[in-house]
């Protein structure tokens, strides 16, 4: 799964592609360097993040998504609102990509009623304060615990697919993500598909010295390499082509 953020102050590529040709252009990038989704985001969630409103996601978004329906990739659009999912939907997303998990009980009805899959992210707390101070009593129980709950809610509310997230480094320091990362054949051995979204993250730029988000791309395939290797399905990331190649010789090793 590509990232394709268009908003001006995404922690990695805000600005970067908040016209629609450069998004177009980067949508071709990422489809070329062997992307299969297209995650499209209207909205940073990065930690200080401050909302924006339904509307200017949209605006965002729609034109975007309205060019990209007749390409031949799947869609997804990462937000936390009803209305922008069902909007999005409208215009060709075929998946909603949900930070929140699923907390807005009208998220589900727009899903189920779409019949859209829904990727389930866990997220302590607002990206507004979620880094202040994330504490949990035991992390790998309470995140996969309640990924497993959100999902099975959602299949009996009728949505015909999900994927659940651990969401890295969503309200949790660097010990947590790394207890949910360690932990993660914990999570794959059940009956839903896993995503993995390490891309860049600041805890990567901890453990391995990168002050700026684009200096991190290595330590994200390290990652996204561990979380293929214990069963997740999916990958999001900001750069392709580097994990799509890593991904092939690892698969490669393993016969
Ligand atoms: N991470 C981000 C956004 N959406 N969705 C899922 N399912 N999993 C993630 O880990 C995840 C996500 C944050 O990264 P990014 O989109 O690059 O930044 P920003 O939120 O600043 O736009």
């Amino acid at each position: 799964m590509g990232i394709l953020n268009v908003t001006p102050d995404s922690f990695s590529d805000g600005g970067r592609h908040d016209t629609l040709e450069a998004a177009l252009r980067q949508a071709r990038a990422m489809q070329g360097a062997g992307a299969l989704i297209l995650d499209i985001g209207g909205e940073s969630t990065r930690p200080g993040a401050q909302p924006v409103s339904a509307g200017q996601e949209l605006d965002r978004v729609l034109p975007v998504l309205r060019e990209l329906a007749d390409w031949n990739v799947v869609l997804s659009i990462d937000t936390l609102k009803p209305e922008v999912a069902a909007a999005a939907l409208g215009a060709g997303a075929h998946l909603v990509n949900d930070v929140s998990g699923l907390r807005d009980p009208d998220m589900l009805r727009v899903c189920a009623g779409a019949g859209a899959a829904v990727c389930i992210m866990h997220m302590q707390g607002e990206p507004r304060s979620m880094q202040l101070q994330p504490e949990y009593q035991g992390v790998v129980a309470e995140v996969f615990g309640y990924l497993r709950s959100q999902g099975q809610m959602a299949l009996r509310a009728g949505v015909p697919g999900v994927l659940l997230d651990p969401g890295i480094g969503f309200g949790k320091r660097v010990e947590h993500n790394l207890e949910l990362l360690r932990a993660l054949d914990e999570l794959t051995c059940g009956p839903d598909p896993v995503l993995v979204g390490a891309s860049r993250k600041k805890f990567i730029g901890t453990l391995g010295g990168a002050e700026q988000a684009a200096d991190r791309d290595p330590g994200s395939v390290a990652v996204h390499l561990h979380a293929a290797r214990r069963g997740a399905a999916m990958i999001r990331v900001h750069e392709v082509a580097g994990h799509v190649q890593a991904l092939k010789v690892q698969a490669a090793l393993e016969g």
